[in-house]
């Protein structure tokens, strides 16, 4: 096999003839644009606007190039879009090879005899916008938010404006390009777990084979040869297919369960000269099953992972570029792992993005991370009545499944975001043809054939929300909650939520400061400023974080005041929803908050902003999602006090209770040392202690300390006074030492912190990394108005 790679610059022109230029391939116009200057950076002020105005242009992309290979006896040469951004036609020297009509799948032209020496490749994208309208035109609006048209075109839905995105209809080629030449050749070859005695495995594997002869696939794991398969045809395809016996495997556990092991395997396609073609892939081996059994609260949804249950502690990942092709793979390296570093096991990969990048999936193997996967569809009625639509859907599904199921760390592949949800509630999408919701056909009928048929080592569920009488049920599957925040209430509400698996809910808050500075200028930095506005998607997101800074802190001094208690107020927010799932442990089993990163600087409910710099939940969640969470809850008049252990071995623990009144005078401490069951919570103690304390508590399992807060009154309220925190600088490290209770402490330096966000117990000193160019520190008391 031959790769001749076809990337680099094109030249681009559009229909109307007002720009012409070089294209980068993987690219999309829009970057190029920017790059030369023709346009100014979208995610600036009010920049957005001025991509509006060539989003519905056509684009034809051009080169030429040489092909000098002599084609041997049986040889043939396909021409490989691995990703065209999406309607388009192709040409090579003239001829019409066929259209691109998905931008997730990957579209292949056979040019063996088309191909000169000299030769001539035409790309004609059309409008992602016209030819959408169109199709809307014809067969009706479809239901839900944002613009509709999106449900006619097979193009990540966020692009055409999203609650926390940018609108920016991107059109280019944003995968590489190039020309394969084969006689034969492997694809989509996996190997999973057929059945599991004791240590010894059956591990199938098989894969696609295209090309003519007699043809075997002999396969290798950590070298060793295991068996050998003979091609053979199948509904009009060619695959092997074979089982073998592992002795001894290691199997693949999320992290915080066991080791993510990966296998090394070596798929061989051989003839009787030899080897033709191999495929490489590192594979986990493990079996999923969503545990739904009844019981007296409705029916439980519990991940489970080579038999042990799984709490999934995580978030949800959405594109992390509005321009898709501006990533690069230590972006996707660092998202990841700074996932890993706060304590996640789970991320769901919503259905209004993208299926991801290769190395997105192989991170989440290595680390031990599992991925809930939708299929991208989102918040809309889509027109799967239509024969051509649910077609293309098919092939879409069928085509990803393949690709992305060797991958242990997708443990669900799930029909769709919400769409369920507003069939059975929303009102604007309840339209039916012959009795069935627009869509339905493929998350009811369609997805779940073909996971079953390509992945059978990998759960389907409908929809996320899905389960129980309506879609997003308290007592059956899993549950998004945003009646706190985007309902107006507030976050104390969801100790009132016993939803089964939480796979969204979320709090806005502001990017960090420095992200600010990077769209706005000085004057426009004002809470209701139209750049402000134009950088927060949500209807009324200003006014919600407003409402929720005043209600739980009283009044904002200023703008970095706003700033500041917006982030502290979100990251209050998702602790309080986490420790109240946490401590239902199994009774809730998951809790995914809404939403890991950003595609573009912006007021939204991540934890991490575009530019990656964690905002106050990053470093709230890597408490609260800690292995062991010692958590203070108030049970009529009295305090309890419980231990949430995720740890897999019954542990000793050590635990330290105080209570402070708000000028950092103790007036309660009591140590204990008890048993904390394995994989459980446990409840410790119940004291009658008046509420408007401050509470600490610290746990000790093998030398970690463990430490949590508990403020039962509302911050506005308390008139805290200043803690004075004192900082000694003890060279590599810095030491923190409070007078009294401090929240929200904030390291004020040039280099991220590595902690933040802090809080002190009075007199109890913490030490953290030192930051370079450290200024000082602040805590919630500097930025209230008094
Ligand atoms: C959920 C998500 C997204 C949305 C988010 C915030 O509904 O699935 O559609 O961005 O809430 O509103």
């Amino acid at each position: 096999m031959k790769r001749i790679d076809l990337n680099g610059f094109w030249n681009v022109r559009d229909n109307e003839g007002r720009f012409s230029l070089d294209g980068t391939v993987p690219g999309v116009v829009q970057a190029d644009l920017v790059r030369e200057g023709l346009l100014p950076h979208p995610y600036v002020g009010m920049n957005e606007d001025l991509f509006k105005e060539i989003e519905d242009r056509e684009w034809i992309y051009e080169r030429e190039f040489e092909f000098k290979e002599d084609l041997k006896e049986g040889e043939r040469v396909d021409l490989v879009f691995e990703g065209v951004d999406t309607l388009s036609d192709v040409y090579l020297n003239g001829v019409y090879l066929g259209n691109t009509e998905n931008m997730f799948i990957e579209y292949r032209f056979d040019v063996t005899n088309i191909l000169r020496e000299k030769n001539h490749l035409e790309v004609y994208i059309k409008s992602p916008i016209r030819v959408p309208k169109a199709l809307e035109q014809n067969y009706g609006v479809l239901g839900g938010p944002e613009d509709p048209i999106r449900g006619y075109i097979r193009k990540a839905q966020y692009s055409y404006g999203w609650d926390w995105g940018a609108r920016i209809v991107t059109s280019g080629i944003w995968k590489p390009v190039y020309l394969e030449v084969y006689r034969a050749r492997l694809q989509d070859s996996t190997a999973y777990l057929l059945k599991l005695e004791g240590k010894d495995a059956l591990v199938r594997v098989n894969g696609f084979v295209y090309g003519e002869g007699n043809l075997s696939v002999e396969v290798f794991v950590n070298g060793e040869k295991t068996g050998e398969f003979p091609v053979f045809e199948k509904n009009g395809e060619r695959l092997f297919d074979g089982v073998f016996h592992l002795e001894d495997v290691r199997l693949w556990y999320p992290w915080n369960v066991g080791e993510p092991y990966l296998y090394d395997f070596v798929f061989v396609l051989k003839d009787s000269n030899g080897e033709i073609y191999r495929e490489e892939k590192k594979i986990g081996l493990r079996r999923v099953r969503i545990i739904q059994e009844p019981d007296e609260e409705g029916k439980t949804f519990i991940f489970e992972i080579n038999g042990e249950r799984v709490f999934a502690k995580g978030a949800n990942w959405i594109p992390s570029d509005n321009i898709l092709t501006w990533l690069t793979d230590e972006d996707y390296e660092k998202l990841v792992k700074m996932a890993r570093s706060a304590n996640m096991n789970m991320l769901r990969v919503w259905g209004g993005g993208i299926y991801e990048r290769e190395i997105f999936y192989r991170l989440c193997d290595e680390l031990g991370i599992m991925v809930w996967q939708d299929f991208m569809y989102a918040c809309l009625e889509y027109p799967d009545h239509l024969p051509w639509f649910r077609k293309l859907a098919n092939e879409e599904a069928r085509k990803i499944v393949k690709k992305l199921r060797y991958h242990p760390s997708i443990v669900l592949w799930c029909g769709n975001n919400e769409n369920n949800w507003g069939f059975d509630e929303w009102g604007n999408m309840s339209r039916k043809v012959d009795g069935i919701n627009l869509g339905n056909r493929l998350y009811l009928f369609d997805f779940p054939k073909i996971c079953t048929e390509e992945d059978p080592s990998t759960p389907y569920w409908p929809s996320s929300p899905y389960g129980g009488e309506k879609a997003n049920s308290e007592k059956e599957g899993d549950r998004h909650v945003w009646y706190v925040w985007s309902g107006w209430l507030n976050y104390e509400n969801y100790e009132k939520d016993t939803g089964r698996f939480i796979s969204e809910f979320g709090f806005q808050g502001a990017p960090h400061p420095e992200t600010i500075e990077f769209f706005s200028k000085p004057e426009e930095r004002e809470i209701f400023h139209p750049v402000m506005l134009k950088h927060n998607k949500q209807v009324e997101g200003q006014e919600r974080l407003i409402r929720f800074i005043f209600g739980n802190f009283g009044k904002c001094k200023d703008f970095d005041s706003f700033v500041y208690l917006s982030q502290l107020n979100q990251a209050e927010a998702i602790k309080f929803g986490v420790e109240h799932w946490r401590s239902r442990k199994y009774k809730t089993a998951g809790t995914l908050f809404w939403q890991l990163n950003d595609s573009w600087p912006v007021f939204s409910w991540s934890a991490v902003d575009y530019f990656k710099r964690p905002k106050a939940l990053y470093y709230y969640a890597r408490r609260f999602f800690a292995e062991v969470l010692p958590v203070l809850k108030k049970r009529e008049s009295k305090i309890e006090l419980l231990v949430v252990n995720d740890l897999r071995e019954t542990k000793e623990v050590s635990l330290r209770l105080a209570a402070y009144e708000r000028t950092g005078e103790k007036v309660f401490e009591k140590t204990y040392r008890t048993v904390l069951p394995a994989d459980g919570v446990c409840s410790v103690d119940r004291i009658e202690l008046p509420d408007d304390l401050f509470f600490f508590v610290e746990a000790e399992i093998d030398g970690v300390k463990y430490r949590n807060y508990r403020v039962f009154r509302k911050w506005r309220d308390l008139e805290l006074p200043d803690p004075e925190i004192s900082l000694e600088d003890m060279g590599d490290f810095i030491e923190l030492t409070a007078k009294s209770p401090a929240f929200g402490v904030k390291i004020l330096s040039d280099e991220v912190p590595e902690d933040d966000f802090l809080f002190l117990e009075p007199e109890k000193s913490i030490t953290i990394k030192k930051p370079d160019g450290i200024r000082g520190v602040k805590s919630l008391y500097d930025y209230l108005k008094r």
